[in-house]
């Protein structure tokens, strides 16, 4: 992979769409960084905002990758165990401390972005209670050597058997097993958050004993 650096840009998933296959694009500080549906990701200094373009077409399957890079990665500079959250975000302590946002283009070319943002030494607003970094844990990381880390994992991820990636990633994911609410754009469904399809949907049995397949939402614990 190939990486391009920059000191502040306004998302780094937006710049990667110039950038060929196998570019890694990594900026300080990001003035737009987006999360899913166009909500707004706080990127400080001295956070990590990346992201890898690569030609393949699975969003989900990256999600998934990225997700065990970025706990693989933590692991082994942090000694750190991060939990996983359907579909997107990496957990610590209970509170969040990565998130992933894979968009990706169909048509002549076939390119995937997949956006990560972990909170490493950034100061994060006040309003964002539920979130966590790196530096308020206690861990003192440098934050490109974090990214060197995660993309290594990455790479070595995507070759990897996808059913292993689920194994793993079932491991550590919160509320496996539990009573749940996914909210969707335009619904709300509640059930036991039984398993991960082949594709990485959730896989949801609903009061009526029905087993739904849910792509997209924000879970919530009942
Ligand atoms: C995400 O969205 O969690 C995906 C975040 C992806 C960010 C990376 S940074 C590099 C690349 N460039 C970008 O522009 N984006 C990617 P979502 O699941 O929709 O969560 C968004 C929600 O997380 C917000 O509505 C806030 O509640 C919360 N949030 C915002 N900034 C945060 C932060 N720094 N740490 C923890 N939570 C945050």
């Amino acid at each position: 992979m190939k990486t391009y650096h920059f000191k502040e840009l306004d998302s780094t998933n937006n710049k990667a769409k110039d950038y060929p296959p196998g570019s890694v694009i990594i900026a300080d500080v990001q003035t737009k960084g987006s999360g899913r549906l166009s909500r707004t990701w706080s990127s400080n200094i001295g956070g990590a905002w990346f992201s890898i373009v690569l030609d393949f077409n699975e969003p989900l399957r990256l999600t998934f990758i990225a997700a065990i890079a970025v706990r693989r990665a933590v692991k082994a500079l942090c000694s750190l165990d991060c939990k996983v959250k359907w579909p997107n975000d990496i957990y610590a302590e209970d509170k969040k401390l990565a998130g992933i946002l894979t968009q990706c283009t169909f048509g002549d070319k076939n390119r995937c972005i997949t956006g990560i943002g972990i909170n490493v030494n950034n100061e994060l607003p006040k309003s964002l209670a539920e979130a966590t970094s790196l530096k308020l844990l206690g861990y003192k990381v440098d934050k490109d050597e974090l990214i060197n880390e995660i993309v290594t994992e990455f790479e070595k991820a995507l070759k990897e058997d996808f059913n292993n990636i689920i194994k793993e990633w079932k491991a550590s994911c919160l509320y496996l097993n539990k009573n749940i609410r996914v909210e969707t754009v335009n619904s709300s469904c509640t059930g036991r958050f039984i398993g991960i399809s082949e594709q990485g949907f959730m896989i949801l049995r609903t009061e009526d004993n029905e087993l739904v397949k849910i792509v997209e939402g924000t879970v919530y614990p009942i």
